[in-house]
């Protein structure tokens, strides 16, 4: 019985690839009769995480959302006592240092904290080393149950040249591409149009993008191509060489697939629905840069993933990609940038076999399948939080 469950207060770091694991468990423990309290920058970074939260919000009305202070703001880079004083006040405790302690849980992700990264699921399994120790000395009582750790780390550091401000990101969102991808993505025959996205994070470098399109349109097949062209949150972008500074998504790409935009395929410059789009019947195939939440998406949708890891957790998680049967990783094309480019043709080929492999698609349906029994009562993942909450 887990009426009057514990409380847990939600931490993610800033950026949609860690806020939505975040929403979707809040959803979950709410349906474990948890008690939530979801600590979020104030503003966000991008539109896409405040329209993620409001619709959230909207969806969990009182009491969730009455905290005191009502905003609590967290401005980057901000040390870890900065994160944990607003935090104190939430749960309740004015001072870390007195006692009695709340009785709250934190999972969280803080990057700034040290090593501990979101999110791939073999680093769930590392112990919690150091950081945790350093977050229950500072605020005793609070047990941080979920620290992830990078199974390829990053440096930490943040590189204010690299970061692309708030309002360039906003700009971009606004430009739209060519029609209604919604409306185009539901005309397509079954299984036929090939799902193209490298996450919200950091783009490729402009000549692979360049290649990319050309192999897409060398393909055959239809394609949706969310196309981000510009460095759209703080994050460390070890791996990265070089944002794309064109705004014109034709001058970039060239002719050859501007023509076929909006008929054999999309390029979207601005936010996609991805659980939605994956959920198409339209979508046979999904290219991949394997962010933890793509992966799992695809798994939940039951579509085939190419696997094209460029940094950190991506190749842990491309390797799940494989192992499980989802899909196949590129292992030969590397980062996509620094370790040279891969020409279109070759693009083009693989995407062609990725797509035409039924088997592997038959696969996939069936991961799709196991995804909704994991999360039904009795199953894996339901089984796992029970444990938890237990344990809390
Ligand atoms: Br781009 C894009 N629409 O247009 P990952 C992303 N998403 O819904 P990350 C959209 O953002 P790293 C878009 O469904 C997923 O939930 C997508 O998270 C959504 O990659 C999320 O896949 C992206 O974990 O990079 O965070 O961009 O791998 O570095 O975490």
């Amino acid at each position: 019985d887990m009426s009057g469950g514990p409380h847990i207060a939600l931490f993610p770091s800033a950026g949609m690839g860690h806020l939505m694991p975040y929403l979707r468990l809040a959803t979950v423990l709410l349906d474990r009769c948890c008690r939530i309290t979801l600590i979020t920058p104030c503003p966000t970074i991008t539109t896409a995480e405040a329209v993620a939260i409001s619709s959230f919000l909207s969806t969990y009305p009182e009491p969730l959302h009455t905290p005191n202070p009502p905003h609590v703001v967290l401005r980057k880079p901000t040390p870890l006592c900065r994160h944990i004083r607003p935090f104190c006040r939430l749960a309740g405790c004015p001072d870390p240092n007195r006692s009695p302690p709340p009785a709250v849980h934190s999972i969280h992700d803080l990057r700034k904290v040290s090593t501990f990264n979101s999110s791939s699921p073999k680093a769930l399994i590392r112990p919690i080393k150091t950081e945790s120790i350093l977050f229950r000395r500072q605020l005793p009582g609070l047990t941080s149950i979920a620290c992830l750790r990078a199974s390829h780390r990053h440096s930490l550091a943040l590189d204010h040249r690299r970061l692309a401000p708030t309002t360039a990101d906003r700009k971009s969102r606004e430009l739209t591409s060519k029609g209604d991808y919604k409306t185009w993505l539901e005309s397509q025959p079954v299984d036929s149009v090939v799902y193209v996205c490298f996450g919200s994070k950091a783009p490729m470098g402009v000549a692979q993008i360049q290649e990319l399109g050309k192999g897409l349109v060398g393909s055959g097949f239809r394609f949706l191509w969310a196309l981000k062209m510009k460095i759209s949150l703080v994050d460390e972008y070890d791996d990265h060489d070089e944002e794309t500074k064109s705004e014109n998504v034709r001058e970039l790409l060239g002719d050859s697939v501007w023509h076929e935009n909006g008929r054999r395929g999309m390029v979207m410059k601005s936010w996609v629905d991805q659980d939605e789009v994956l959920a198409s019947s339209s979508i046979g195939g999904f290219v991949s840069h394997c962010g933890w939440n793509s992966v799992t998406e695809a798994m939940w949708a039951g579509v085939p993933v190419l696997a094209w890891p460029h940094r950190g957790d991506q190749r842990v998680n491309a390797q799940v990609v494989e192992e499980s049967g989802l899909g196949v990783w590129m292992k030969e094309w590397g980062m996509g940038t620094r370790s040279g480019l891969v020409n279109g043709e070759e693009i083009g080929e693989k995407i062609g076999e990725f797509m035409r492999d039924e088997n592997l698609r038959e696969r996939a349906r069936k991961i799709g399948e196991e995804a909704r029994k994991a999360v039904d009562a009795g199953g894996s993942s339901h089984e796992t939080i029970t444990k938890v909450l237990k344990s809390l």
